[in-house]
């Protein structure tokens, strides 16, 4: 692939996606810049700020060509802290982009975006373009972090992809899970296809493994060339087993967002 950006920017690169993002996209090619508040273990190189830092982001921004943005508070927050890491936090993300010239951005968005939209009675699949409904502060933040990107797209003509993710973890830990999970080598296989697949504007796309159970529609993630390739049915038996079904009218099976609309 010609137009593979080689060096990109991430922040977040201390978090729980980020860790495991520094191990899995050197392999695809990339020259990782690493951003976070936190120190980067291993990385004596990683820029340690905070998005505040106008300084420090314009200058961890120079040179690469591409972001893939997932510092932010990653659940439920009181709003000045929201506002200040993910509404905030991403504008500056985005600004600094723009003024660095940087054309393509992932920005690490979540299913709590539309947490309070019903899942199907059947239930069947829930299409791509799901209207926002944010089940927390939270998902409202990440809605900010979506129309944001939108915005920077037809106003600045910068790429983006907003990964409405769904539950990250090295093994499913629930029975919501089972239909939710992504996992860590699906995870880099999607962030490698929103960096490099077709976009021309913004796209959003559900940010989940191959799940026999799946709530979401990965059209979108797949026509960026997203091709996952674990299924968390693997696990069905023995966590149904151990936990039980959810029953039609728990919160857990009845909203995208699950215990977050409780
Ligand atoms: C998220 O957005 C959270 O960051 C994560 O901790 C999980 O709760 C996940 O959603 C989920 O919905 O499972």
């Amino acid at each position: 692939m010609t137009n593979q950006p080689r060096s990109v920017l991430l922040t977040g690169a201390a978090g729980r996606i980020g860790t495991s993002l520094r191990e899995l996209l050197p392999g695809y090619g990339y020259r990782l810049r690493c951003f976070d508040r936190l120190p980067v273990p291993g990385d004596p190189e990683a820029v340690t700020a905070d998005l505040q830092d106008a300084g420090a982001l314009a200058a961890a921004m120079e040179g690469v060509d591409a972001v893939v943005h997932l510092a932010g508070i990653p659940g439920e927050a009181p709003f000045a802290d929201l506002l200040a890491a993910n509404i905030d936090g991403t504008h500056r993300l985005y600004e600094a982009a723009r003024a660095a010239g940087v054309r393509r951005i992932v920005n690490a968005g979540s299913n709590h975006a539309v947490g309070f939209t019903e899942r199907p009675a059947d239930g069947g699949i829930v299409p791509v373009d799901t209207p926002q409904r944010p089940d927390t502060l939270y998902g409202l933040s990440k809605c900010f972090g979506e129309n944001l990107a939108s915005l920077y797209a037809d106003r600045h003509g910068i790429e983006s992809v907003s990964l409405r993710i769904g539950s990250f973890a090295p093994a499913p830990r629930g029975i919501r899970a089972l239909g939710t999970w992504l996992s860590p080598g699906d995870c880099a296989r999607l962030v490698h296809a929103a960096l490099t697949g077709p976009v021309g504007g913004h796209v959003v796309a559900y940010g989940i493994s191959a799940n026999t159970r799946a709530w979401w529609d990965l059209s979108t993630a797949r026509a960026l060339g997203y091709e996952p390739q674990d299924d968390a049915e693997e696990y069905a038996a023995e966590l149904i087993a151990e936990l039980g079904e959810l029953a039609a009218d728990d919160p857990e099976h009845r909203y995208l967002g699950g215990r977050f609309t409780r």
